[in-house]
């Protein structure tokens, strides 16, 4: 495997929701999601292109369980687009939550994307909301810059890593998981994740085979 994939004009590395509501003492904690926050800095330095997403939601967001009286977090309901689970509030604009991990230093991203801006609706994937056709605008950004290959990592695997990998995928890129730059939110979800993963061609990366 190549060693040199960051150094690619086709390459774009894609950080996945690296906040700290995420992480060990948010609010809606990945464990060990502080962890990835160095790692990805370092694998970041072998790219010449890196796009990073946050998770960005209004304070009355319909994913959360306080917008909906007597649900509690981890329900699930069904909204106007399909099935929604509950989450203790979480990433709300502005506030310290939301903020990305202070170990992640990343001075070159490009693009920062914001997702799960709008108040009644979810946004699990970057290249689309929850009802899985109102684009949030990073597949035609990807495009015309001319990536091919999309390298991802971050937080939650089993969520918006992989709703966006399986978008990418769709979408027609190329797509590489870099395993030990990611979490999980559930141990199950991150074995299915990869079970769909390999089903659908996404490559399984370490960050060895990179730096
Ligand atoms: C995420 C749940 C709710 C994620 C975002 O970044 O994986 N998970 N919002
Ligand atoms: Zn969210």
């Amino acid at each position: 495997m190549s060693k040199l994939i960051g150094r690619s004009d086709a390459d774009v590395l894609l950080v996945i929701d690296v906040q700290r509501d995420f992480c060990p003492g948010g609010s809606l904690p990945v464990p060990g999601g502080d962890e990835v926050a160095p790692l990805i800095s370092r694998l970041a330095q072998a790219f010449d292109h890196v796009v990073m997403t946050q998770d960005w939601h209004p304070p009355d967001h319909a994913s959360f369980a306080s917008s909906h009286p007597g649900r509690k977090p981890f329900e699930e309901i069904d909204l106007p687009y399909g099935r929604q689970i509950l989450w203790p509030d979480h990433c709300v604009q502005g506030a310290g939550g939301a903020d990305f991990h202070p170990a992640l230093d990343i001075p070159h991203a490009a693009l920062v994307l914001r997702k799960g801006h709008r108040r009644d609706i979810d946004s699990y994937s970057a290249f689309f909301e929850n009802d899985r056709r109102t684009p949030t605008g990073l597949c035609g950004y990807l495009r015309e810059r001319g990536f091919a290959r999309v390298v991802l990592t971050g937080l939650a695997l089993d969520v918006c890593v992989r709703w966006t990998a399986e978008d990418a995928k769709r979408l027609g890129f190329s797509v590489a998981v870099v395993e030990d730059a990611c979490r999980a939110l559930g141990l199950a979800g991150s074995t299915s994740a990869w079970n769909s993963f390999r089903e659908i061609g996404v490559d399984r990366f370490a960050t060895a085979d990179i730096l």
